[in-house]
């Protein structure tokens, strides 16, 4: 399928998917809330991306940064056939100073912090599961102009170069002209842009999952693809710790997001096995705005949850895995798993 097609099919199969979504809801008693469609909005957009990419794209949430590396790349070899992306970190590297530096007389991209007052590159290494959403449905955020410290567009996304033999490339302040669009990609998918944040001051927006309610933090929708997390256990030390944010104070204020697995032996970690072991998930925190208990600032926690099930187990500065209680936090999680609450599905699938 080629670009237009999947733009056409798309189009077509948004509204279709939400009315399927949507139709099925009601017999389960529960009304479907806005966030629970939008999370089948953005399943589509990335079943539709992979049509047109040949893969899931990388969350970026790899425990080793190599690996996360090595993982860009081989997408961008996939999904870029022509642009011919080599499969190395040094490959990564170079990209990363063509994002922040520019090439061949094409621009960098840059950011203005919250704080305002200076421009500073954008970095590949920072990119999280909260921003892969956007990055990989959007693109770059709009950069600004280094005199002026204004922003070149008059959206938020400024999505890739249209150069599909260069994606990444931006163009000379005098190509871009007055129409800094022209040669951009449009976003796959429509973001609210007023739910556009970046609460890590790293310049990558995040896609918090309801409305923005005076200083409050709202957590961010985040997306797990499942090499990222199939891979992930198959080192024992790596399991329960794919998620999102990795600790920090954002952490230690909405705990975190983690893509659930589907059975979990603590004496045989190894042996685990993954919700959509194929696909992909979309998490959020729900309506109490936190994806579980605050995360412990300066220990080494991992944290691990299954569905529908409902077990849990942890494990603090690395010893043995053991059960937890779910936490409250948890519970009102909504998540492209199911239609409903991660607390609701659980009680659902033990009274069958
Ligand atoms: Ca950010
Ligand atoms: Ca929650």
């Amino acid at each position: 399928m080629n670009w237009k097609t999947t733009i056409i099919s798309l189009a077509f199969m948004s509204p279709l998917f939400v009315l399927l979504y949507v139709s099925c809801v009601p017999h389960l008693g529960s009304k479907p809330t806005r966030v629970i469609v939008e999370i089948g909005q953005l399943h589509t957009t990335f079943q539709a991306y992979k049509e047109r990419a040949e893969a899931y794209p990388p969350c970026l949430a790899d425990v080793d940064p190599v690996e996360r590396k090595l993982r860009f790349m081989k997408h961008l070899a996939a999904a870029y056939p022509n642009a011919e992306f080599e499969e190395s970190t040094s490959a990564f590297d170079r990209l990363n100073d063509q994002v922040q530096n520019g090439q061949d007389g094409g621009q960098g991209y840059n950011f203005v912090s919250a704080t305002g007052g200076q421009a500073f590159p954008l970095d590949l290494n920072r990119l999280d599961a909260a921003e892969a959403i956007v990055f990989w449905l959007g693109g770059f955020p709009t950069p600004v102009r280094t005199t002026s410290l204004l922003p070149v567009a008059n959206r938020r996304i400024f999505g890739f170069h249209r150069d599909a033999d260069a994606p990444f490339r931006r163009d000379a302040l005098a190509a871009e002209g007055l129409d800094a669009l022209r040669y951009r990609t449009e976003p796959m998918y429509q973001f609210d842009e007023t739910r556009l944040v970046d609460y890590d001051g790293d310049g990558w927006w995040e896609y918090a999952s309801h409305s923005l309610r005076g200083d409050d933090l709202v957590p961010p929708i985040v997306y797990f693809d499942s090499e990222t997390y199939v891979t992930s256990s198959k080192h024992a030390d790596n399991v329960g710790l794919i998620r999102y944010p990795n600790g920090g104070s954002l952490g230690s204020r909405w705990g975190c997001a983690a893509p659930y697995l589907k059975t979990f032996d603590p004496q045989n970690p190894l042996a685990a096995t993954w919700i959509n072991p194929e696909g992909f998930q979309l998490q959020t925190g729900g309506d109490d705005q936190k994806y579980s208990l605050p995360m412990a600032l300066h220990r080494s926690e991992r944290r691990v949850l299954t569905f529908p099930d409902g077990e849990k187990f942890g494990s603090l500065d690395g010893k043995p895995f053991e059960r937890l209680e779910v936490d409250a936090e948890e519970q009102d999680n909504l998540s492209n798993t199911s239609n409903l609450s991660y607390g609701a599905a659980v009680k659902e699938f033990r009274s069958k």
